[in-house]
């Protein structure tokens, strides 16, 4: 097994048997500006101690895998340059040369499986990009969710992605995805969406026992948790599909590929939105923190 740094706060949450819920990194580096990134990394890691749960935010730094970060760490993350965006593929090089490396969805479950941590709030996992039946992008997250025991919480797949498709290979894939106390899946920046949701369920109860009942059935995978964002705080659909649209055309007139597509949409849609998809953004990952640290807590009475 590989060395887990663990802050001073998750060793002894660890050593309690206190509920935990993992944090990605990628938010932080790639996700958002600073210092709004920083801020909200504190703000969201409060959100969770307020409602019963202990934060694990991931990251790799100078090689080590830490699981749960200093406030000096948080604050040296949030302002560097220079950090590798890690998924699967390249997670285990980063640790090996010993560089700087921010979790993506995928990563996270990794790491949060190594930890033994069964809960991972987040923004909005990745999924098939626009225009995928001709670059083949579509994100490691989506495997991710097949294979690993984890339950993210997310407002969905982003936007910016071909939602119909990401939620088609998903099924493929038998992640269950599961909307929180509504019928629709929502979409990110906007609580609904045109697609129905596979499954719906209304308390942080019943997610833990489904997480349960597939462990002992001996089924793979984590499940995706599609909370919508607070209806105050939502850019609805019609209102952001032309930014998106735009936004889109941009990417594709400058070349932009592979890893950089996600940062650079969502920095033009902040941009183009006046800074609204930021404080939308934000908002959605208070409420999914709240409700990791709900199922969290469900999954620490039902011990697995
Ligand atoms: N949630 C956010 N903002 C983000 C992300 C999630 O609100 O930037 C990150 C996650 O780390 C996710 C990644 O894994 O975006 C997806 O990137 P890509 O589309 O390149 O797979």
């Amino acid at each position: 097994m590989i060395d887990i740094h663990y802050s001073p706060e998750v060793a002894d949450a660890r050593a309690e048997g206190r509920p935990l819920v993992a944090l990605e990194s990628t938010i932080i580096t790639h996700g958002m500006p600073f210092p709004q990134n920083v801020e909200t990394a504190r703000r969201v890691e409060a959100e969770i101690r307020d409602h019963g749960a202990v934060p694990a935010t991931i990251a790799i730094l100078d090689g080590r895998l830490h699981v749960g970060l200093t406030e000096d760490q948080l604050d040296r993350l949030g302002q560097a340059k220079d950090v590798a965006k890690l998924s699967r593929a390249d997670f285990a090089a980063c640790l090996a040369r010993g560089g700087n490396g921010a979790t993506t969805v995928a990563a996270t479950m990794i790491a949060a499986r190594l930890a033994g941590i069964e809960v991972f709030a987040t923004g909005g996992i990745g999924g098939v990009h626009r225009g995928a039946e001709e670059s083949f992008d579509i994100s490691a997250d989506l495997h991710e969710l097949s294979k690993t025991a984890v339950t993210v919480v997310a407002a969905g797949a982003k936007a910016i992605l071909d939602l119909p498709k990401t939620f088609e290979v998903l099924e493929t894939l038998g992640v269950p995805v599961i909307a929180y106390g509504q019928d629709m899946l929502p979409a990110f920046w906007s609580a609904t969406s045109d697609m129905p949701a596979p499954l719906r369920m209304d308390s942080a109860a019943e997610i833990a026992s489904a997480m349960r009942m597939r462990a002992a059935m001996g089924l793979d995978g984590g499940q995706l948790v599609a909370n919508p964002i607070p209806a105050e705080a939502e850019i609805p659909a019609d209102e952001l599909r032309p930014v998106i649209e735009q936004a889109l055309a941009e990417a594709e007139t400058q070349g932009i590929a592979a890893k950089s597509v996600t940062p650079f949409l969502l920095g033009r849609i902040f941009e183009l939105t006046g800074g609204r998809s930021l404080e939308s953004n934000i908002a959605l990952v208070l409420n999914n923190a709240r409700l990791g640290a709900a199922i969290a807590v469900e999954l620490g009475k039902r011990r697995g």
